[in-house]
Protein backbone atom coordinates (compact mmCIF):
# COMPACT_ATOMS: atom_id res chain seq x y z
CA UNK A 1 0.00 0.00 0.00
CA UNK A 2 1.35 3.55 -0.75
CA UNK A 3 1.69 5.47 2.08
CA UNK A 4 0.73 8.87 -0.19
CA UNK A 5 -2.50 6.91 -1.23
CA UNK A 6 -3.46 5.61 2.18
CA UNK A 7 -2.47 9.32 3.95
CA UNK A 8 -5.06 10.86 0.97
CA UNK A 9 -7.88 7.95 1.25
CA UNK A 10 -7.91 8.46 4.74
CA UNK A 11 -8.29 12.44 4.19
CA UNK A 12 -10.83 11.86 1.97
CA UNK A 13 -12.75 9.51 4.27
CA UNK A 14 -11.98 11.82 7.19
CA UNK A 15 -14.02 14.27 5.32
CA UNK A 16 -16.25 12.49 4.02
CA UNK A 17 -17.79 11.04 7.73
CA UNK A 18 -16.90 14.87 8.80
CA UNK A 19 -19.65 15.82 5.70
CA UNK A 20 -21.41 12.98 6.61
CA UNK A 21 -21.61 14.61 10.13
CA UNK A 22 -22.84 18.00 9.20
CA UNK A 23 -19.14 19.09 9.65
CA UNK A 24 -17.79 21.31 6.76
CA UNK A 25 -15.19 18.41 5.50
CA UNK A 26 -13.18 21.14 3.81
CA UNK A 27 -10.48 20.69 5.91
CA UNK A 28 -8.76 17.28 4.10
CA UNK A 29 -5.34 18.42 2.48
CA UNK A 30 -4.41 15.90 0.26
CA UNK A 31 -0.93 18.03 -0.87
CA UNK A 32 0.58 17.30 2.04
CA UNK A 33 0.87 13.63 2.44
CA UNK A 34 1.97 11.05 5.34
CA UNK A 35 5.83 9.89 5.53
CA UNK A 36 8.12 9.90 2.76
CA UNK A 37 5.84 8.43 0.59
CA UNK A 38 7.98 5.84 -0.42
CA UNK A 39 6.64 2.00 -0.59
CA UNK A 40 10.16 0.00 1.04
CA UNK A 41 10.96 2.55 3.92
CA UNK A 42 9.74 1.43 7.14
CA UNK A 43 6.64 2.31 8.78
CA UNK A 44 7.76 6.35 10.82
CA UNK A 45 5.67 6.28 14.04
CA UNK A 46 5.57 9.10 16.22
CA UNK A 47 4.10 8.11 20.22
CA UNK A 48 3.90 10.87 22.49
CA UNK A 49 4.18 9.47 25.89
CA UNK A 50 2.53 10.64 29.17
CA UNK A 51 6.05 11.01 31.22
CA UNK A 52 7.59 8.02 32.74
CA UNK A 53 5.59 8.69 36.61
CA UNK A 54 4.80 4.80 37.36
CA UNK A 55 5.63 1.33 37.05
CA UNK A 56 2.55 1.40 34.30
CA UNK A 57 4.16 3.87 32.04
CA UNK A 58 7.12 2.15 32.15
CA UNK A 59 5.58 -1.24 30.82
CA UNK A 60 3.11 1.35 28.95
CA UNK A 61 6.54 2.00 27.57
CA UNK A 62 8.30 -0.95 26.80
CA UNK A 63 5.22 -2.32 25.22
CA UNK A 64 5.62 0.25 22.64
CA UNK A 65 9.27 0.26 21.95
CA UNK A 66 9.22 -3.88 21.79
CA UNK A 67 6.03 -3.74 19.16
CA UNK A 68 7.56 -0.57 16.88
CA UNK A 69 11.10 -1.90 16.57
CA UNK A 70 13.02 -2.24 13.42
CA UNK A 71 12.48 -5.82 12.85
CA UNK A 72 9.00 -5.07 12.87
CA UNK A 73 9.15 -2.32 10.21
CA UNK A 74 9.37 0.68 12.27
CA UNK A 75 10.96 3.39 12.93
CA UNK A 76 9.54 5.12 16.24
CA UNK A 77 10.02 8.35 17.61
CA UNK A 78 9.31 8.17 21.24
CA UNK A 79 8.33 11.67 23.22
CA UNK A 80 8.66 11.59 27.20
CA UNK A 81 6.02 14.56 27.78
CA UNK A 82 7.11 14.31 31.38
CA UNK A 83 3.22 14.98 32.03
CA UNK A 84 3.28 18.38 30.91
CA UNK A 85 0.43 19.23 28.33
CA UNK A 86 2.26 22.02 26.44
CA UNK A 87 5.17 19.47 25.71
CA UNK A 88 2.40 16.70 24.19
CA UNK A 89 1.18 19.14 22.33
CA UNK A 90 4.61 20.50 20.37
CA UNK A 91 5.37 16.74 20.09
CA UNK A 92 2.57 15.99 17.78
CA UNK A 93 2.93 19.15 16.33
CA UNK A 94 6.86 18.17 15.50
CA UNK A 95 5.46 14.70 14.26
CA UNK A 96 3.25 16.84 11.60
CA UNK A 97 5.90 18.53 10.91
CA UNK A 98 8.37 15.41 10.66
CA UNK A 99 5.83 14.22 8.21
CA UNK A 100 5.15 10.65 10.30
CA UNK A 101 2.96 8.29 8.71
CA UNK A 102 1.28 7.45 12.27
CA UNK A 103 1.03 9.71 15.37
CA UNK A 104 0.13 7.80 19.02
CA UNK A 105 -0.84 10.13 21.69
CA UNK A 106 -1.22 9.21 25.11
CA UNK A 107 -2.93 11.90 26.56
CA UNK A 108 -2.38 13.86 29.53
CA UNK A 109 -5.24 15.17 30.03
CA UNK A 110 -9.03 14.73 28.11
CA UNK A 111 -9.07 17.64 26.75
CA UNK A 112 -7.58 20.58 24.62
CA UNK A 113 -7.16 18.27 21.52
CA UNK A 114 -9.37 19.74 18.83
CA UNK A 115 -6.90 22.14 17.52
CA UNK A 116 -4.23 19.81 17.35
CA UNK A 117 -6.00 16.62 16.21
CA UNK A 118 -7.44 19.13 13.16
CA UNK A 119 -3.69 19.96 12.12
CA UNK A 120 -3.15 16.14 11.91
CA UNK A 121 -6.44 15.45 9.62
CA UNK A 122 -5.40 18.30 7.58
CA UNK A 123 -1.74 16.42 7.27
CA UNK A 124 -3.02 13.60 6.88
CA UNK A 125 -1.57 11.58 9.48
CA UNK A 126 -3.75 9.53 11.43
CA UNK A 127 -3.71 9.24 14.84
CA UNK A 128 -4.51 6.58 17.54
CA UNK A 129 -4.91 7.79 20.96
CA UNK A 130 -4.34 4.94 23.64
CA UNK A 131 -5.06 4.33 27.09
CA UNK A 132 -6.55 7.79 28.28
CA UNK A 133 -9.36 9.05 26.53
CA UNK A 134 -9.96 12.54 24.89
CA UNK A 135 -13.47 14.25 25.28
CA UNK A 136 -13.05 17.48 23.53
CA UNK A 137 -12.78 15.88 19.85
CA UNK A 138 -13.15 12.76 17.98
CA UNK A 139 -10.90 13.41 15.03
CA UNK A 140 -8.79 10.25 15.69
CA UNK A 141 -8.87 7.38 13.86
CA UNK A 142 -8.92 4.79 16.17
CA UNK A 143 -8.83 4.95 20.76
CA UNK A 144 -7.01 1.11 22.51
CA UNK A 145 -7.71 1.41 26.49
CA UNK A 146 -9.59 1.01 29.18
CA UNK A 147 -12.74 1.61 30.98
CA UNK A 148 -11.53 3.69 33.96
CA UNK A 149 -14.82 4.33 35.45
CA UNK A 150 -15.44 0.22 35.43
CA UNK A 151 -12.42 0.52 37.06
CA UNK A 152 -14.07 2.98 39.55
CA UNK A 153 -17.04 0.39 39.84
CA UNK A 154 -15.44 -2.61 40.57
CA UNK A 155 -13.49 -1.19 43.50
CA UNK A 156 -16.66 -0.12 44.94
CA UNK A 157 -18.58 -3.42 43.94
CA UNK A 158 -15.80 -5.25 45.88
CA UNK A 159 -15.66 -3.10 48.71
CA UNK A 160 -19.54 -3.16 49.05
CA UNK A 161 -19.27 -7.38 49.28
CA UNK A 162 -15.96 -7.16 51.01
CA UNK A 163 -17.04 -5.48 53.66
CA UNK A 164 -20.83 -7.02 54.00
CA UNK A 165 -19.12 -10.17 54.26
CA UNK A 166 -16.70 -9.26 57.08
CA UNK A 167 -19.20 -7.52 58.99
CA UNK A 168 -18.30 -4.14 58.15
CA UNK A 169 -20.94 -1.38 58.55
CA UNK A 170 -19.20 2.30 58.42
CA UNK A 171 -16.62 2.83 55.24
CA UNK A 172 -14.68 6.08 56.06
CA UNK A 173 -12.31 6.41 53.05
CA UNK A 174 -9.77 8.50 51.91
CA UNK A 175 -9.01 8.49 48.12
CA UNK A 176 -5.73 9.53 46.75
CA UNK A 177 -6.55 10.38 43.37
CA UNK A 178 -3.98 10.36 39.59
CA UNK A 179 -2.91 12.99 37.89
CA UNK A 180 -5.89 16.07 37.71
CA UNK A 181 -7.83 16.05 34.07
CA UNK A 182 -6.43 12.63 33.37
CA UNK A 183 -9.48 10.28 32.20
CA UNK A 184 -8.14 7.48 34.16
CA UNK A 185 -8.38 10.22 37.12
CA UNK A 186 -12.11 11.07 36.25
CA UNK A 187 -13.22 7.22 35.96
CA UNK A 188 -12.41 5.78 38.57
CA UNK A 189 -12.97 8.71 41.19
CA UNK A 190 -16.38 8.92 39.38
CA UNK A 191 -16.79 5.02 39.41
CA UNK A 192 -16.06 4.42 43.31
CA UNK A 193 -17.83 7.52 44.11
CA UNK A 194 -21.13 6.19 42.04
CA UNK A 195 -21.09 3.16 44.69
CA UNK A 196 -19.93 5.44 47.88
CA UNK A 197 -22.93 7.94 47.07
CA UNK A 198 -24.99 4.74 46.36
CA UNK A 199 -23.91 3.00 49.87
CA UNK A 200 -23.88 6.27 51.97
CA UNK A 201 -20.44 5.53 52.68
CA UNK A 202 -18.22 8.78 53.81
CA UNK A 203 -15.21 10.07 51.74
CA UNK A 204 -13.43 12.00 54.58
CA UNK A 205 -10.61 13.29 51.50
CA UNK A 206 -9.72 13.20 47.76
CA UNK A 207 -6.58 14.27 46.84
CA UNK A 208 -4.23 14.41 43.93
CA UNK A 209 -0.70 12.33 44.55
CA UNK A 210 0.15 12.57 40.57
CA UNK A 211 0.36 8.79 39.69
CA UNK A 212 3.56 8.84 41.62
CA UNK A 213 5.00 7.22 44.84
CA UNK A 214 6.36 10.59 46.34
CA UNK A 215 3.22 11.89 45.90
CA UNK A 216 0.69 9.05 47.33
CA UNK A 217 3.25 9.45 50.68
CA UNK A 218 2.92 13.23 50.77
CA UNK A 219 -0.45 12.98 50.74
CA UNK A 220 -0.90 9.97 53.09
CA UNK A 221 1.62 11.99 55.48
CA UNK A 222 -1.20 14.58 55.27
CA UNK A 223 -4.36 12.46 55.78
CA UNK A 224 -2.06 10.22 58.76
CA UNK A 225 -1.99 13.63 60.18
CA UNK A 226 -5.32 15.05 60.06
CA UNK A 227 -7.44 11.80 59.80
CA UNK A 228 -5.86 9.03 61.74
CA UNK A 229 -8.02 6.68 63.81
CA UNK A 230 -11.11 7.73 61.47
CA UNK A 231 -10.24 6.15 58.33
CA UNK A 232 -10.80 2.51 57.58
CA UNK A 233 -10.09 2.33 53.87
CA UNK A 234 -8.03 3.78 51.30
CA UNK A 235 -8.18 3.51 47.70
CA UNK A 236 -5.17 4.46 45.80
CA UNK A 237 -5.44 5.39 42.00
CA UNK A 238 -2.26 3.43 41.10
CA UNK A 239 0.31 0.94 42.40
CA UNK A 240 3.08 3.86 43.18
CA UNK A 241 0.87 5.85 45.07
CA UNK A 242 -0.32 3.19 47.11
CA UNK A 243 3.71 1.87 47.81
CA UNK A 244 4.04 5.67 49.06
CA UNK A 245 0.87 5.69 50.85
CA UNK A 246 2.05 2.27 52.86
CA UNK A 247 5.49 4.25 53.54
CA UNK A 248 2.93 6.54 55.10
CA UNK A 249 1.26 4.48 57.20
CA UNK A 250 4.28 2.54 58.33
CA UNK A 251 5.67 5.64 59.75
CA UNK A 252 3.10 6.72 61.57
CA UNK A 253 2.15 3.44 62.78
CA UNK A 254 -1.21 2.54 60.91
CA UNK A 255 -1.91 -0.96 60.00
CA UNK A 256 -3.05 -1.95 56.17
CA UNK A 257 -4.22 -4.85 54.71
CA UNK A 258 -5.30 -8.25 55.20
CA UNK A 259 -4.16 -8.50 58.84
CA UNK A 260 -4.28 -4.67 59.48
CA UNK A 261 -7.13 -2.24 60.52
CA UNK A 262 -6.95 -0.25 57.01
CA UNK A 263 -8.31 -1.98 53.95
CA UNK A 264 -6.06 -0.77 51.17
CA UNK A 265 -6.89 -0.85 47.37
CA UNK A 266 -5.16 -0.25 44.23
CA UNK A 267 -5.29 0.33 41.09
CA UNK A 268 -3.05 -0.89 38.16
CA UNK A 269 -2.13 -4.27 39.27
CA UNK A 270 1.82 -4.02 37.92
CA UNK A 271 3.67 -7.70 39.10
CA UNK A 272 5.23 -6.50 42.03
CA UNK A 273 2.18 -5.38 43.19
CA UNK A 274 0.04 -8.42 42.26
CA UNK A 275 2.61 -9.83 44.78
CA UNK A 276 2.10 -7.25 47.63
CA UNK A 277 -1.58 -8.68 47.49
CA UNK A 278 -0.58 -11.74 47.75
CA UNK A 279 0.88 -11.12 50.76
CA UNK A 280 -1.43 -9.56 51.96
CA UNK A 281 -0.04 -6.11 52.11
CA UNK A 282 -2.51 -4.63 49.27
CA UNK A 283 -6.36 -6.17 49.92
CA UNK A 284 -7.27 -5.83 46.25
CA UNK A 285 -5.96 -4.51 42.75
CA UNK A 286 -7.80 -3.29 39.68
CA UNK A 287 -5.82 -4.66 37.04
CA UNK A 288 -5.03 -1.63 33.57
CA UNK A 289 -3.42 -3.62 31.16
CA UNK A 290 -0.66 -1.20 29.75
CA UNK A 291 -0.44 -3.64 26.69
CA UNK A 292 -1.45 -1.72 24.08
CA UNK A 293 1.13 -1.58 21.20
CA UNK A 294 0.40 -4.68 19.94
CA UNK A 295 -3.13 -3.87 19.53
CA UNK A 296 -2.22 -0.28 17.80
CA UNK A 297 0.32 -2.47 15.50
CA UNK A 298 -2.84 -4.45 14.02
CA UNK A 299 -4.78 -1.36 13.92
CA UNK A 300 -1.76 0.09 11.47
CA UNK A 301 -1.79 -2.94 9.76
CA UNK A 302 -5.47 -2.78 8.86
CA UNK A 303 -5.22 0.93 7.63
CA UNK A 304 -2.19 0.18 5.70
CA UNK A 305 -4.53 -2.67 4.08
CA UNK A 306 -6.46 0.02 3.32
CA UNK A 307 -9.52 -1.17 5.98
CA UNK A 308 -11.11 0.99 8.57
CA UNK A 309 -10.27 -0.09 12.25
CA UNK A 310 -13.06 -0.35 15.03
CA UNK A 311 -12.84 2.87 16.58
CA UNK A 312 -12.96 1.73 19.94
CA UNK A 313 -11.06 -0.94 21.60
CA UNK A 314 -11.03 -2.14 24.88
CA UNK A 315 -8.11 -4.05 26.81
CA UNK A 316 -9.09 -6.87 28.86
CA UNK A 317 -8.42 -6.42 32.46
CA UNK A 318 -8.77 -8.90 35.67
CA UNK A 319 -9.17 -7.95 39.26
CA UNK A 320 -7.35 -9.17 41.84
CA UNK A 321 -7.80 -9.68 45.82
CA UNK A 322 -5.55 -10.97 48.92
CA UNK A 323 -8.42 -12.91 49.99
CA UNK A 324 -10.90 -15.61 48.57
CA UNK A 325 -14.19 -14.66 50.15
CA UNK A 326 -15.37 -12.82 47.41
CA UNK A 327 -15.63 -15.03 43.96
CA UNK A 328 -17.25 -12.61 41.86
CA UNK A 329 -18.55 -8.76 41.04
CA UNK A 330 -21.06 -7.14 38.95
CA UNK A 331 -20.64 -4.52 36.86
CA UNK A 332 -22.99 -2.84 34.89
CA UNK A 333 -24.63 -5.73 34.75
CA UNK A 334 -21.60 -7.98 34.01
CA UNK A 335 -19.97 -10.79 36.33
CA UNK A 336 -16.54 -10.97 36.76
CA UNK A 337 -14.25 -13.15 38.57
CA UNK A 338 -12.36 -11.62 41.71
CA UNK A 339 -9.04 -14.10 41.38
CA UNK A 340 -7.68 -14.85 44.36
CA UNK A 341 -3.67 -14.22 43.97
CA UNK A 342 -1.83 -17.12 44.49
CA UNK A 343 1.66 -17.89 43.75
CA UNK A 344 0.48 -19.60 40.51
CA UNK A 345 -1.48 -16.33 39.95
CA UNK A 346 1.25 -14.45 40.06
CA UNK A 347 4.11 -16.46 38.20
CA UNK A 348 1.61 -15.93 34.68
CA UNK A 349 1.58 -11.74 35.30
CA UNK A 350 2.88 -10.80 31.72
CA UNK A 351 3.91 -7.48 33.28
O1 LIG B 1 -2.99 3.92 36.07
C1 LIG B 1 -0.98 5.14 36.15
C2 LIG B 1 -0.29 5.89 35.09
O2 LIG B 1 -3.17 6.33 32.34
C3 LIG B 1 -4.03 4.29 33.09
O3 LIG B 1 -1.32 6.44 34.31
C4 LIG B 1 -2.89 5.20 33.07
C5 LIG B 1 -2.43 5.61 34.44
C6 LIG B 1 -1.99 4.46 35.30
O4 LIG B 1 0.63 6.74 35.51
O5 LIG B 1 -0.13 4.29 36.83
Amino acid sequence: MKKKLLALSLSLAMAFSLAACGGNGGTANSNTPAGDGSDDGPIQVGFAQVGHESDWRTASTKSAQDVFSEENGYELSFVDCDNDSAVQLDAVRNFIQQGMDYIIIDPIVDTGWDAVLTECEDAGIPVIIIDRTITDSDKYTAWVGSDFKVEGLACGEWLKAFAADKGIEEINALVIEGSTGASATIGRTDGFKEIADREGWTILDSQSGDFTEAGGQEVMESYCQSYKGQFNVVICQNDNEAAGAMTAMDAAGVSYGVDGDVILVSFDANKPYVQLVMDGKINANFECNPMAAPMVDEIIKQLENNETPEKEVYVTESWFAAEDNIKTITVNGEEQEMVHVTQEVLDARPY
